[in-house]
């Protein structure tokens, strides 16, 4: 029997140290519910070192994204106080494995949603809408890893970049995506890559938190995924996305 609780300290700790980690590989390989329930106790454990709960992200919900790692499944991951990057602000590659940013889209719940909801119920509950960035980190070696991996390491969450928020009253579905590194764009999207488009990806994760007996609550951020292939990061990198409508996010890695 595979001691689900032991991966937990290990992927938690992997996060905590910025440490890669091989692979759960033949007997100690996870299911995508045992992978789950991995990423429920690692979580647990930060909550229990102080960190806030604040949200969720969805993964690999393009088809860039899957392409980029071979899996085809939309995951999903939660979202702590601690993994919040001011807009504007910088990070330390010594707190990453090797991290990468995508650009998204971002949610602010204003009402709670759980469970089968239309795209219209999912909009009802959402504030607001905002450019967002975020830094992935497998914390699998290679950034290589198999479903249950990804899933039990948090869907490879590790910080995000929120930008200004506005009234989501504008047709968010086409909007077209620049990522810019050092002022030069290297990546280009919309966010139909998401899932066709973003209020697809807040129905997926109203439908996936619930099987685990979740709610998105008010004053939650969901991040709907990454609307292009994710950027690698380095020492000295000014990160930048302009998204139509929406507006600019950034930040910069300062070694
Ligand atoms: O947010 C994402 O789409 C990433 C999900 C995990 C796969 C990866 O680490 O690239
Ligand atoms: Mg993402």
């Amino acid at each position: 029997m595979k001691n689900l609780a032991e991966a937990a300290v290990t992927v938690d700790e992997a996060a905590r140290t910025a440490t890669a980690i091989p692979q759960f590989e033949g007997e100690n390989s996870f299911s995508v519910d045992e992978a789950y329930a991995v990423q429920a106790m690692s979580i647990a454990r930060r909550l229990d070192r102080g960190e806030k709960r604040v949200g969720v992200k969805m993964g690999l919900t393009s088809r860039a994204k899957m392409i980029q790692v071979g899996v085809d499944e939309v995951i999903w991951g939660r979202l702590t106080d601690d993994m919040r990057v001011e807009e504007g602000g910088s990070i330390s590659m010594a707190d990453y494995v090797h991290p990468r940013v995508e650009p998204e889209v971002a949610f602010l719940m204003g009402a709670p949603l759980s469970g089968d909801v239309s795209n219209l119920e999912a909009m009802a509950a959402v504030e607001a809408v905002a450019p967002a960035l975020e830094i992935i980190d497998s914390r699998y070696k290679d950034f290589k890893f198999a479903l249950g991996d990804v899933v039990a390491d948090n869907s490879s969450s590790s910080g995000f970049v929120v930008g200004d928020w506005r009234a989501p009253d504008i047709d968010f579905s086409n909007l077209g995506i620049v990522l810019s590194a050092d002022g030069r764009p290297v990546q280009i999207g919309s966010s139909a890559a998401i899932l066709g488009n973003p209020v697809r990806s807040l129905v997926a994760a109203a439908r996936m938190v619930a099987r685990w007996g979740e709610t998105l609550e008010p004053g939650w951020i969901v991040l709907a995924g990454g609307a292009t292939a994710a950027h690698p990061l380095a020492a000295g990198m000014t990160v930048r996305s302009e998204t139509q409508d929406l507006g600019t996010v950034g930040f910069s890695v300062a070694d």
